[in-house]
């Protein structure tokens, strides 16, 4: 896929409109279209990698601070009682957008069971 047909290209170059959380020189964090729950993040580094194994250590070890500090400023924001974070990576492990992202998934007491639990089955 190259960077012309990405969406979330698409979104880093404001081709596409998104709920921008946060933005430096490497990484943008934005609001799930579809959230799974209030707050529902997404963390991707600027440059098109499709997966964790194309990422270069230094843009993902970037990437993952810039998640590091949105998980806790998004715990705080939706008053969640904790988050799931999640990389769906490569086709077979779900992932559907094919540039590389980071999930942060609010939870609260009482709203579900384990997702990588249901995964393993
Ligand atoms: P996945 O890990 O590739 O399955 O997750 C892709 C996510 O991207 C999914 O949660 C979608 O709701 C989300 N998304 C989006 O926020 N905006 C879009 O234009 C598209 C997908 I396409």
């Amino acid at each position: 896929m190259s960077h012309d047909d990405c969406i979330f290209c698409q979104i880093v170059d404001g081709d596409i409109p998104s709920r921008k959380v946060f933005e430096d020189d490497t990484a943008m964090a934005f609001l799930d279209a579809n959230p799974l729950a209030p707050g529902h993040t997404l963390v991707i580094p600027k440059d098109h990698y499709e997966t964790l194994e194309e990422t270069p250590e230094d843009v993902a070890a970037h990437v993952f601070g810039a998640l590091h500090r949105l998980n806790t400023a998004v715990e705080h924001a939706v008053d969640a009682d904790g988050t799931n974070v999640a990389f769906n990576n490569g086709e077979a492990a779900g992932q559907e957008v094919p540039h590389v992202h980071g999930h942060i998934i609010p939870r609260f007491d009482g709203d579900g069971g384990n997702p990588i639990h249901a995964v393993a089955g």
